[in-house]
Parts: C-alpha cells; sequence; structure tokens
C-alpha cells in the first residue's frame, strides 16, 4: 500500500479535522496576544477580547467542544454503553500498528461457500472455533478499510448445526487485534446470546455451550461495545440450525449478507479509510454491499446450471438499513420470511425485507438461462454498491422468455 496515501489519510483524519479546529484557537489567541501589547488601550482590549470570544462561540459550539480527545468531536450518545467515538489514542495506536494488521487479498466471503447439511437425525455435540482478527483489505478498488472480522471474511463463515444440538463456540481473539470482541448469536436462548460470557481480549479465548432450542437462520454478530461499531466493522455471518425435520432439498446454495460501511472519506476516496461514527449514527453509508465489498459476488463464481433449484441464506449486518432483498428476473417460489422455519413459507414473491440483524431464506428454480442481478431494491442503493450477479447456464427457453437481447447497457 502506498505510504503517501496512507499519511495523507492520517493527517485528514487527525490535522485537517480535529487539531485544525485547536491550531486555529490557538493561533487565535497568539496573535491576540501580540496586538494587544502593542495597543496599550483598555477599550481595544475589551473589544479585542469580546470579539475573539464571540468568535470562539459562533465557531466552535456547532462542531462541539473536544471531550476526552474523541473523534468525532462533540458527539453526544444515549446508548446504555460508551458511544462509538474513538479515543484519539486509539487512533494513533492504530497508524502505528498498521504494520501488523494482516493484508487480506480479498475480504469477501464466497457466496458458495455454505457448509453442508449435518444429514444427521439424532441430536449431537458440536464444537465450532472461531477468530476474531482486525485486518486491512479494499472495499472497492483503491479503497482501503479497517475490517473487524471472524476468520478474516465478511461475513464470517456460515455455521450449521441441528436443532437439539449442544454447541460450544470457542471464541479466540487474535493477538494483533486492538479491541477487545464477542459474540451474540440469535440462535442462542440465553443472557447476551452468549455475549456476556464471550468478551474477550486480544490473544484469549473464551466459550458459550448453548442448547439449539430453536430452528431457523439467525445472524451472530459481534456484541462488545460500541456494538454498532464492532457491526459497522464487518462483524457478523449467519448460523442455520436445520430443523429436525428437514427442509427439502435442494441443488445448490448460496449464502448472502448485506452490510453497511461509514468511513470518513466520501465514497470512493482512495487510500485507508476510518469509520465515521457520525455517519453511522445518522444511518448514511458512503458503502452498502454484499458479502463484504463492491462487486463480491459474480456471475464468474456463481453459476448454476438450468434446472437447478437454489436456496440462498441471506441476512443483514446492518447496523441501520432494512435490506428490500430481490433477484431481478427471477420469483423466488418459496421464502422463509424473516426466515422463520417451521412457519408456513410464502409462495410467488417478488422482493423480501431482510431486518437489520435479520435474516431470510429463498427458493428459486433456474429456468431461462442469462446473467441475474441480486439487489437491494431501494434502488439507490446500487450505487453505493448492494447488488451481485449471478448466472444461469443452459438451452435457451422461448416457451419462457423470448426477444431480442439490447446493445445498450442493461437496466432494470
Ligand atoms: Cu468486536
Amino acid at each position: 500500500m502506498d505510504t503517501l496515501i496512507n499519511a495523507w489519510s492520517l493527517a485528514n483524519y487527525l490535522i485537517v479535522q480535529g487539531f485544525g479546529l485547536v491550531l486555529a484557537g490557538a493561533a487565535a489567541v497568539v496573535f491576540l496576544y501580540i496586538v494587544l501589547r502593542k495597543q496599550h488601550s483598555l477599550r481595544n482590549t475589551v473589544l479585542l477580547g469580546l470579539f475573539f470570544i464571540g468568535a470562539m462561540l459562533f465557531f466552535w459550539f456547532p462542531v462541539g467542544v473536544p471531550k476526552n480527545l474523541a473523534y468525532p468531536f462533540g458527539l453526544t450518545t444515549y446508548g446504555p454503553a460508551d458511544g462509538p467515538t474513538l479515543p484519539l489514542k486509539n487512533v494513533f495506536q492504530f497508524f502505528s500498528h498498521l504494520g501488523a494488521f494482516e493484508r487480506v487479498a480479498d475480504i469477501a466471503r464466497d457466496a458458495r461457500d455454505v457448509p453442508a447439511a449435518t444429514g444427521r437425525t439424532e441430536s449431537a455435540v458440536v464444537n465450532i472455533d472461531l477468530t476474531t482478527k482486525e485486518v486491512l483489505a479494499e472495499i472497492a478498488p483503491g479503497v482501503i478499510v479497517n475490517y473487524w472480522t471472524f476468520d478474516g471474511t465478511v461475513p464470517g463463515p456460515m455455521l450449521r448445526v441441528r436443532e437439539g444440538d449442544t454447541v460450544h463456540v470457542t471464541l479466540h481473539n487474535d493477538h494483533t487485534s486492538l479491541h477487545m470482541h464477542s459474540i451474540d448469536l440469535h440462535a442462542v436462548t440465553g443472557p447476551g446470546g452468549g455475549a456476556t460470557v464471550t468478551d474477550v481480549m486480544p490473544g484469549e479465548s473464551k466459550m458459550v455451550t448453548f442448547k439449539a432450542l430453536n430452528p431457523g437462520l439467525y445472524i451472530y454478530h459481534c456484541a462488545h461495545p460500541n456494538v454498532a461499531n464492532h457491526m459497522a466493522h464487518g462483524m457478523y455471518g449467519l448460523i442455520l440450525i436445520e430443523p429436525e425435520e428437514e427442509l427439502p432439498p435442494v441443488d445448490r446454495e448460496l449464502y448472502v449478507v448485506q452490510g453497511e460501511f461509514y468511513t470518513a472519506g466520501s465514497r470512493g476516496t482512495k487510500g485507508l479509510q476510518v469509520v465515521d461514527a457520525g455517519k453511522m449514527l445518522d444511518g448514511n453509508p458512503e458503502y452498502i454491499v454484499f458479502n463484504g465489498k463492491t462487486g463480491a459476488i459474480s456471475k464468474e463464481n456463481v453459476v448454476v446450471q438450468q434446472g437447478e433449484k437454489v436456496r440462498m441464506y441471506v441476512g443483514n449486518g446492518g447496523v441501520n438499513l432494512v435490506s428490500n432483498f430481490h433477484l431481478i428476473g427471477e420469483i423466488f417460489d418459496t421464502v422463509y420470511p424473516e426466515a422463520a422455519i417451521g412457519s408456513e413459507p410464502h409462495k410467488n414473491v417478488q422482493s423480501t425485507i431482510v431486518p437489520a440483524g435479520g435474516a431470510t431464506i429463498v427458493e428459486f428454480s433456474a429456468d431461462v438461462p442469462g446473467t441475474y442481478v441480486l439487489v437491494d431494491h431501494a434502488l439507490a442503493r446500487l450505487d453505493k454498491g448492494a447488488w451481485g450477479t449471478l448466472q444461469i447456464v443452459g438451452e435457451s427457453r422461448p416457451d419462457i422468455f423470448e426477444g431480442i437481447p439490447s446493445t445498450y447497457p442493461s437496466g432494470h
């Protein structure tokens, strides 16, 4: 990575936005002192003093008085724990440890990376190991983000157990981490979904044991305060609790998780980006992506054979937006709304809601060959990255779809 770009990121982050304000204030005080020493006039001293105080009130108050040297300045929050601001010492620590972070060539978890069905008819004891790791990777070409991950990808690995299983989840926090992490699995019945017993320091490990009482597809995520901030760094994934009575078999399964990223630099700004907690509180992400980065799910990799029945496990890490999941040119034959396995599934659905911190299961049959685009159908989000493609290969089916393809770039 270009050292100059990193240096500029640091300068922009700290000097321009933070210390610039302090420097301006200090320079103004020195300037006034020099002027007043030359004036020897009480009237001018009072006037200039009032002018200075007025100017400071006018410029500084809207920005906020720096509190505990935390970034962004002047952010007041009312959550149950600390807000999402970063102490400046953490920012310095981050930049001084840049060399220690692993550079991941591809942060995206492959959409095809779905664990095989347990195939069991009896419950069992299952051991799962996860490692929280803070890494650097591209969210878009040339745009570097400090991701906090489960097992080095976003989303973390999809987990799969069976209803009635006893599950031991051991959470390791990599020694290179700067922060504590934990895990809250929405499949857990118990305090914090496991988070209250898995707060781990860098280099340490802790275990939670739970009984998988309820079948379904559940989000898991880091729940160390500030929880939203940890999730906005990429700390989420899905766990499937297979029902005792198996779901109908399909030919292919896919794993997709939507998430938002709040970078301080505006969308497309190259170089290392830090999180902007103010944008996160306002719910205005610079990037909305499937599986961790723009372009992560592509038809080059996700190839479906005509005639196959496809099931997609879809989650939403949020932290603010509800996804309106849609596959352009397909109709979901079956949807388990909110991933509620056990309820009667919906039939013939176009778009389905995936709540922040929730999931859905959709199924479709691959009938007509071509490229298909999966989207969050709040379509302005496409331009923030919320789309991917898959390909159906096979013989044309003029009985279902016929026409001459346009030579213009395809819209919706
Ligand atoms: Cu965390």
